[in-house]
């Protein structure tokens, strides 16, 4: 099988299980793990801020970097297809009390003015805006990248209004690698940023908050709250200061499959994708003809491909270090015979 359903199916390498395995670990709900400490730091130096959080998943980390910077009834501005919006069961809604203000793009990038005109006056009739939220890389716009210089105009404008920024940056590392923009520089715009151990870098479980020192001492508590508290977390954080060192500068080659896999199929009669929107390491595209998304999902797997439907005639497949360029060329191959009915 060849699994392009999400970068988060990656399982540990043989040496990244070695390193879990020799860690040094403690109670971490006591602050007491060293090896959850050095990640955390090293988290925290990477991403140019005071302090950082392990959590257990980049859910956790999202909701508890709303939760602490808002209060129920609030507004949060955020792009309509994000992950906190589409995928994350309410939990918005659910755990922190606020509503999410949708603005609607094409491929997941808000623009300035955008932001700006979402902001809701302060007036005795307006809810207030206390946060917003943007996506690094953006997984429904299709892997696409926040531009350094649009994220530094939302900045300008949210700082104008006195209204801090998160950014889900679950796949930051594949932005930083494409672009060569340094994480830090991603990450100065932003009062948290979250961002995960778990998809491209390869490590089995595992996300980072960063932010300064006061705002992760307030999540801390908070994550106990959200049943985050972990006690010998060691052994996870090691994988992920494993995937750290080893596994940043490689999601260039995921890269250059998912650009593979675009250009493979773009040959393919039936099937809508641009290359040049592919950026990272998700491609998404659509297929016309009789045959419905699912239909064709279950053709694949039945001749060893699995990907994900994400609506009635379109699809998501995701590179990631478990897929090479020949498995990219078979997939290609297979999906020309599933097309032509073969
Ligand atoms: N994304 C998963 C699914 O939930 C869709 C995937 O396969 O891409 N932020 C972003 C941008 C994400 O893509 C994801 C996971 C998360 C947060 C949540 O991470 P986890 O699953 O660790 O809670």
């Amino acid at each position: 099988m060849i699994d392009l359903r999400s970068d988060t199916v990656t399982r540990p390498t043989p040496a990244m299980r070695e390193a879990m395995a020799r860690a040094e670990v403690g109670d971490d709900v006591y602050g007491e793990d060293p090896t959850v400490n050095r990640l955390q730091d090293m988290a925290a130096a990477l991403l140019g801020k005071e302090a950082a959080l392990f959590v257990p998943t980049g859910i956790m980390a999202n909701q508890l970097s709303v939760r602490a910077q808002t209060k129920p009834g609030d507004e949060v501005i955020i792009e309509g297809r994000s992950h906190i919006v589409r995928y994350e069961h309410g939990a918005a809604a659910a755990l922190a009390g606020v509503q999410l203000h949708w603005v609607t793009t094409e491929r997941g990038i808000m623009t300035p003015a955008q932001v700006e005109a979402a902001i809701r006056p302060k007036d005795p009739y307006s809810l207030s805006t206390a946060l917003i939220c943007l996506e690094q890389t953006h997984n429904s716009g299709g892997g696409s990248i926040y531009p350094l210089h649009v994220i530094q105009q939302i900045h300008a404008v949210a700082h104008r209004h006195g209204v801090p920024m998160h950014l889900d940056g679950a796949r930051l590392f594949n932005a930083v690698v494409a672009t060569g923009v340094p994480a830090a520089e991603y990450a100065r715009s932003f009062d948290t940023v979250s961002f995960c151990l778990s998809k491209g870098l390869g490590a089995p479980v595992g996300s980072v908050i960063v932010s300064d020192r006061r705002t992760i001492e307030r999540i801390r508590p908070l994550r106990r709250m959200y049943g985050g508290g972990m006690r010998q977390a060691g052994i996870l954080a090691a994988a992920g200061i494993y995937a750290l060192e080893h596994n940043v500068g490689r999601l260039k080659d995921d890269h250059a499959n998912a650009k593979r896999l675009a250009q493979a199929l773009q040959k393919l009669p039936g099937v809508t994708v641009n290359p040049e929107h592919v950026e990272t390491n998700i491609v998404i595209f659509e297929v016309a003809g009789t045959r419905t998304a699912g239909e064709i999902v279950r053709d694949l797997k039945a001749a060893g491909v699995l990907l994900n439907a994400v609506g009635p005639r379109s699809f998501r497949a995701v590179t990631h270090l478990d897929v090479s360029a020949a498995d990219i060329d078979s997939v290609a191959a297979i999906f020309e015979r599933v097309l032509a009915g073969r």
